[in-house]
């Protein structure tokens, strides 16, 4: 650049150029032309109309205009992050596929977490069921295993799909509601579609508002095939179980974040891998030889039903760790194509109807999603192995195929890759023998809607389904068609009369004998029954009335379930005791969970001796939804706090929401003050169940807060104090 130049740039640009620490490549356009100003553009005098000719600011803008791809039609929120894949031992005796052989062997994956029905800018905390999509990077091509973290879907037949998903996405003519199933046009296709009612049970349960996605099971869905090296099969249904145990929101919390902080999931994956906290999932199997395909009084082939765990055990057989954060979330997040069709030698489909549909469908969606067939070239997509095939051509191609030979089989220039017979790792199908008429027809085995719902309802514990009945109230509250409430109490006055009564009084309905009538206001109130009488007789569930591994308050075994990385809000201000935060957070860290110290404002505050104590958010930012527990020590602290409106908010919500309350010395009146309601005697009291069960209220002495902390840490290890009495009646 020339003196004049320089001089010249210095005049005109106003901008504050930063300090620069390192030398910064030098800026070109796309075409490598070195950029002299890329700040203004060029005009005809500095007042002058802009200039055509000016090659830099079109390409800038015309790059800028082109920057957004469609977003997934379902899914289009996600987080993803990159880790790896191990066996515990050889799965030989079941599959040939590699990277399922060697415990040593460590296989690269990439896994995206979404929600299904929002658009990319709707919050995290919607209730919807979650995608748990993985795509293993094996040394014998990709196997993508497109998953949910609920093992059932709401349709059987692929065919379906677009009207369930037309239904449930913002109504077309207003575009409402968003990131919602509630509403008459998914109610109308649910009432009109019985199979969906298992996995409708499943989306007002706690697991469509999950804590995190580290805290949340996966599912293949589908019964897909395993085949070994003697070509014996077995049907397989793949589960992710999560180390950290599943965990779920309260609805209020979800409702709450979807405001204070709507990337709640994605952040919490990020910052978890940031803070080398990784996530991690144990590999289960549900392995059913091929000879027991008819053995159960439901289909393997029907998605619309579990195999009870009771029927046939997880087998545990790897780990997943996710261990690093994509460098961009476009180039990587965005971009990542699944399929369910990516299978390699060793796996196979099973018949499912919605799995076959599958198989057409996610090839075809990115095809226009991701502007034509090149994009197995993107690098998320790219396999870890050569890629050779006669493919040639079209958008984005990234190869430069040399020669001649485009085709095969040839005898030219040697270019042409040749096939690779079964026995040497060529993908072969597995023989199955089929045979049939072409029809249009869905199998008997397929017909029972409402068993495993029961099963479902059956195995809840009553905290749980108090849940699953609010959520019904909270959604059929919201469909304005009488005709579609009451179709859709019908159904569930088959799956449980005491569920359906619960609905129907907040619909202004009465159930009997499966009929629906109006509440007259005269009559009986619909009972308010106890629902540990809530009992159903089932079908289609393997003789099971109930069945293990679905009550999350009953706690599904897991190989590990465990604190680490809880957080826990710590309320401070000015005299606050520092000794008592100090030692809350090192016992509690030394667990493996996390202490932040929440103030009224940022910096610090004095401690009473003096001491800074280091502020990590305010009250303003953040708010007890954010956090498990909360914590508040007792000193002057405590007694200043205690006048505060938001702080006994914070501590009144963090008590109905179920969760732990710690606190010491002066905190106690500040708990009580905060979560005491007329007319219910002291919280105190509830300290113990009848049971003697911890309520999750601990206080203690502050030269304790260490021991605090162990009954903080076997809280968190009893799930959340639902029942503690009268939080539904405070007014939080
Ligand atoms: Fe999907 N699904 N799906 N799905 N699905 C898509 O593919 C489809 C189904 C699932 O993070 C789409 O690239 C059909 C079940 C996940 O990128 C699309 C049917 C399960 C993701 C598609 C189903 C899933 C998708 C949209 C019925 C659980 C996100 C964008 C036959 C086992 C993957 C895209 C990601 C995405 C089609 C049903 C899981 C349109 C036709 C059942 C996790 O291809």
């Amino acid at each position: 650049m020339s003196d004049s130049q320089k001089t010249n740039k210095s005049s005109k640009d106003q901008d504050l150029e930063a300090n620069r620490v390192e030398p910064k490549p030098e800026m070109t356009t796309n075409q490598g032309v070195k950029v002299s100003d890329d700040k203004n553009s060029l005009k005809v005098g500095s007042r002058g109309p802009t200039l055509l000719e000016d090659f830099i600011l079109r390409e800038k803008i015309t790059h800028f205009d082109h920057e957004r791809i469609p977003e997934r039609v379902v899914h289009a929120r996600g987080a993803g992050a990159h880790g790896v894949f191990k066996v515990y031992e050889s799965l030989a005796d079941y599959t040939t596929a590699k990277f399922l052989q060697d415990p040593s062997v460590e296989t690269p994956v990439f896994v995206r977490f979404s929600t299904v029905a929002g658009s990319r800018g709707s919050a995290d905390t919607a209730r919807d069921v979650r995608g748990f999509a993985t795509k293993f990077y094996t040394e014998e091509g990709n196997f993508d295993l497109v998953g949910n973290n609920m093992p059932v879907f709401f349709i059987q037949d692929a065919i379906k799909f677009p009207d369930l998903i037309h239904s449930v996405k913002p109504e077309p003519h207003h575009e409402i509601p968003q990131a919602s199933s509630a509403h008459d046009t998914f109610y109308d296709f649910i009432s009109l579609t019985p199979e969906s009612m298992h996995m409708l049970m499943w989306v007002m349960s706690d697991r469509a508002i999950p804590r995190s996605f580290r805290m949340m099971e996966g599912f293949g869905v589908h019964t897909f095939r395993l085949i070994n090296a003697q070509g014996k099969v077995h049907f397989v249904k793949f589960h992710w179980k999560p180390v950290l145990g599943i965990h779920s929101l309260v609805w209020d919390e979800a409702v709450k974040l979807a405001g204070k902080d709507p990337d709640f999931h994605r952040r919490d994956l990020w910052e978890a891998i940031e803070g080398g906290d990784y996530a991690e999932w144990e590999l289960g199997l549900q392995l059913i030889p091929e000879e027991d395909e008819e053995k159960y009084d439901f289909d393997l082939l029907d998605a619309t039903k579990i195999i009870p765990e009771d029927l046939v055990p997880v087998k545990i057989v790897g780990k997943m760790t996710l261990n690093r954060n994509p460098d961009n979330f476009f180039a990587e997040t965005e971009q990542v194509a699944f399929h369910t069709g990516n299978i390699v030698p060793g796996i196979d489909f099973s018949n499912d109807p919605l799995l076959q549909g599958r198989n057409f469908s996610y090839h075809d969606t990115q095809l226009i999603r991701l502007g034509g067939p090149n994009f197995a070239q993107i690098p998320i997509n790219r396999p870890v192995v050569d890629v050779n095939n006669n493919q040639r051509d079209g958008y984005h191609q990234m190869n430069v195929n040399k020669g001649r030979v485009s085709y095969h089989p040839a005898s030219l220039d040697g270019h042409s890759p040749t096939e690779v017979p079964i026995p040497a790792g060529g993908f072969g199908s597995y023989l199955e023998r089929v045979e049939g008429s072409k029809i249009r027809e869905r199998s008997i085995s397929f017909a029972d809607h409402y068993g495993q719902a029961r099963l479902f309802w059956n195995s809840m514990s009553v905290p749980e389904k108090k849940h699953i009945s609010s959520a019904l109230q909270f959604e059929l509250g919201k469909v304005e068609t009488r005709e579609v409430r009451v179709r859709m109490l019908e159904h569930l006055a088959r799956i449980n009369e005491v569920l359906a009564s619960q609905v129907a009084a907040a619909l202004g309905e009465v159930v009997k004998d499966g009929k629906v009538t109006p509440a007259d206001g005269t009559g009986v109130a619909p009972a308010l029954a106890d629902f540990s009488k809530a009992v159903s007789e089932t079908t289609a569930s393997g003789g099971l009335q109930r069945a293990s591994g679905l009550s999350l308050v009953e706690k599904p075994k897991f190989p590990v379930d465990n604190v680490k990385t809880r957080k826990v809000a710590v309320l401070v201000t000015d005299g606050v005791p520092a000794e008592q935060v100090t030692a809350f957070k090192e016992a509690l860290v030394a667990a493996g969970a996390k202490a932040e110290v929440l103030a009224s404002h940022l910096g610090q505050v004095k401690g009473a001796d003096g001491t800074a104590v280091a502020v990590d958010k305010t009250f303003t930012t953040s708010g007890s939804v954010m956090y498990d527990a909360v914590f508040i020590p007792g000193g002057k602290n405590a007694e200043a706090l205690r006048n505060q409106g938001p702080i006994r908010y914070f501590i009144a919500e963090a008590y109905k929401h179920a969760k732990p309350v710690v606190t010491v010395d002066e905190g106690a009146d500040l708990v009580k003050k905060a979560i005491t309601l007329e007319g219910i005697t002291e919280p105190e009291s509830a300290k113990k169940a009848p049971d003697n069960r911890s309520l999750g209220l601990i206080i203690g002495q502050g030269s304790d807060v260490k021991g605090l902390v162990g009954q903080l840490l076997a809280a968190f290890e009893s799930g959340r104090f639902y029942d503690r009495p009268n939080i539904e009646e405070m007014a939080v």
